[in-house]
């Protein structure tokens, strides 16, 4: 059994899709500000950043428990543990890895960033919310061209897709509409009909973004 633990951040989306995808029983353990404590004495020891989504198998590799975090190191986890949604073949793996690692380098700190500062910041920061718009707009008009010509992120349905989606389906937050974005707009409905990622994504409704 995977436990994991995580608030209803993209993150931790992602993370309940993977394990919906590839079927590996777990169980969901909302983090909240009252309880991080506790997880600390258990957990976050032994973990050198105090950040989630993290993972807990207790069924890890021989047998023996294994703590994960970043989410893009627990999406490589469990695709290789279920053998699925990362090709074997070098050259389709790699062009996955790239766009897995895309996705933790550039898609997620900009738009977290991007949000924050238009959303959540304190104070007015206008050149911040300028700077990160404006990447933001790049980063979405890279995803619009590289789906242009594929159904999917990179070849077939893979981790890149599920580590992307919960991020760009708010595409309307950062002030986009459908029509300015076709490509990116025809995937994420695409995505929202697969099973397992309205399963993924309903399971934390409802849940407080604590942490
Ligand atoms: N690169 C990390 C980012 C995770 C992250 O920033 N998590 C936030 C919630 S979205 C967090 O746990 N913050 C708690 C803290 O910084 O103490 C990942 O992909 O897992």
């Amino acid at each position: 059994m995977i436990e994991l633990y995580g608030s209803p951040t993209p993150s931790t989306h992602t993370i309940a899709i993977m394990l919906e995808e590839v079927q590996l029983p777990y169980s969901i353990f909302p983090v909240t500000k009252e309880n991080t404590q506790q997880l600390e004495l258990e957990f976050l020891k032994p973990t050198p950043n105090r950040i989630f989504p993290l993972i807990l198998d207790r069924e890890g590799p021989n047998g023996k428990p294994i703590v994960i975090f970043e989410t893009n190191a627990i999406l490589l986890y469990l695709a290789e543990k279920s053998g699925q949604l990362l090709p074997q073949e070098t050259h389709e793996k790699y062009e996955v890895l790239q766009w897995l690692l895309f996705e933790s380098s550039k898609i997620a700190p900009t738009l977290g960033n991007s949000k924050h500062f238009m959303y959540h910041a304190p104070e007015e920061v206008p050149y911040a919310v300028k700077r990160f718009n404006n990447e933001t707009k790049r980063v979405f008009g890279i995803l619009e061209n590289q789906l242009s010509e594929n159904e999917f992120i990179s070849g077939d349905y893979s981790i890149a897709d599920i580590a992307t989606f919960p991020w760009i389906r708010e595409y309307e937050r950062y002030g986009f509409t459908s029509e300015q974005l076709p490509n990116i707009s025809a995937w994420c409905n695409n995505m929202e009909e697969r099973p397992a990622v309205i399963k993924g994504t309903n399971t934390l409704i409802g849940m407080k973004e604590s942490v």
